[in-house]
């Protein structure tokens, strides 16, 4: 199999990680790299290794070598950088939210199928083993039974502190939702990917938590640290929610329920999904991943614990190392882009990816949840 050229645009936390994970694939190059201007770029290209670095992108984007980008910038610049790649006629993964508004997704849908091209997006929670043989058995109604409801939460801590910064809690940067459209997204993309179930409507409380932050005259990655003098700090009004509670309905009729919250202590990235069908129950957490819960009224409860051979036949190629032996959130991405990359290589069939059309229904949902908090009242989701 030939050599597939890949770019990454944006190599602050999740750019590096898109690295890691489409070398493991074996037949990507990652040739080029674009950051803010030529220093950063140079330091970021020698450190991950990268032959050729851009202090532009639109250079990287005219680079004739690059089949594929990645955009792993900033929430605000995903739709015009994501609009330029597909104009430069080159493969596209993006990272999520696909845009800030969902006018500017449904164009992207739109302006992606013009192009011919492929559109992925990074919802990486659906590539996890165990997620898949939850899919596998929500898709035979001889293993669920019919699915009366869903319920749970993606909890994290690293806003807990109203002197905790980050450019998501600037609405310009990063959307008027931010807790449900930085977390909640993939929550619901995942729930509606194993249950094969569209949230149709919507209730929300979304809250404020710290109405005024503590920002850092200085700017700070993510995840990049939190001590910080007094005097380096100033007072920001926060617009965004720190807090989400939100009822859902489905197209089958089943319910559900959402808890958001960026300020849950102790809770890194936990992402729980509980799913209750007439047969059993299913229960996944994304910080305990090789571990599937099965809830039994009439039997013994079970956990499947993530080895090939106990999972289901269309689930197995997710794992790739024994029982025992765990797999976790850098295998999520490198799944992902196996199936993106093996159809552009003509090794895969397709349909077995997030795309464009995924993003924007996540962004569809985030419009509802917004207008349902505003007007304290059920909304119907439009996609
Ligand atoms: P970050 O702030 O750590 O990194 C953003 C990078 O983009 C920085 O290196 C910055 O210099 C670069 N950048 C900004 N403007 C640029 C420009 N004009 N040209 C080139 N590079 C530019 O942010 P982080 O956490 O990496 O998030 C980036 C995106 O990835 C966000 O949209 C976020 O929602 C998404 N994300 C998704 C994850 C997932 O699990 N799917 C995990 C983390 C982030
Ligand atoms: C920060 O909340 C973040 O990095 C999100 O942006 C990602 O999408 C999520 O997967 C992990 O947390």
């Amino acid at each position: 199999m030939s050599t597939i050229k890949a770019g990454i645009i944006g190599t602050g936390f999740i750019g590096p990680a898109h690295v890691e994970a489409v070398r493991r694939l074996g037949f990507v190059e990652v040739a080029a790299v674009a950051e803010r201007g030529d220093e950063l770029a140079q330091a970021k290209a020698k450190q991950l290794s990268i032959p050729k670095a851009y202090g532009d992108y639109k250079a990287l984007l005219a680079d004739p070598e690059i089949a594929v980008v990645h955009n792993c910038t900033p929430n605000h610049l995903h739709f015009a950088i994501n609009k330029e790649i597909l104009a430069a006629k080159k493969h596209v993964v993006s990272e999520k939210p696909l845009a800030m508004t969902s006018i500017e997704s449904r164009e992207l849908v739109r302006l992606a199928k013009a192009a011919g091209v492929v559109h992925a997006i990074n919802f990486n929670y659906r590539y996890m083993p165990l997620v898949q043989h939850a899919h596998q058995m929500c898709q035979s109604a001889r293993e669920l039974g019919r699915i009366f409801a869903v319920h749970g939460s993606y909890l994290q801590d690293w806003l807990l502190q109203e002197n905790d910064w980050n450019w998501r809690l600037v609405p310009e940067l990063s959307g008027d939702s931010r807790a449900v459209a930085d977390v909640g997204s993939h929550w619901c993309d995942l729930v509606q990917f194993i249950t094969g179930m569209r949230i149709v409507r919507v209730m929300a409380d979304l809250v404020t938590i710290h109405p005024i932050r503590k920002r850092p005259k200085v700017e700070v990655e993510t995840y990049a640290g939190k001590v910080l003098r007094p005097e380096d700090l100033e007072d920001v009004p926060i617009n965004t929610e720190d807090y989400g509670s939100i009822l859902l309905e489905f197209d089958t009729g089943a319910h559900g329920s959402l808890t958001v919250n960026q300020c849950a202590a102790g809770r890194k990235n936990r992402l729980y999904v509980e799913i209750d069908g007439s047969k059993c129950a299913l229960a996944w957490d994304q910080e305990r991943p090789n571990e599937l819960w099965v809830g039994r009224r009439d039997g013994p409860n079970q956990v499947v614990l993530k080895d090939p051979s106990l999972l289901h036949p269309a689930a197995r190629e997710y794992a790739h190392y024994p029982g025992g032996h765990n797999e976790g959130y850098p295998d999520g991405p490198k799944n992902l882009f196996r199936n993106v990359y093996g159809f552009i290589a003509g090794t895969r069939p397709g349909g077995d990816f997030s795309t464009f059309v995924d993003g924007h229904n996540e962004i569809a949902i985030c419009d509802a949840v917004l207008k349902s908090s505003r007007e304290r009242r059920w909304v119907d989701v439009e996609y």
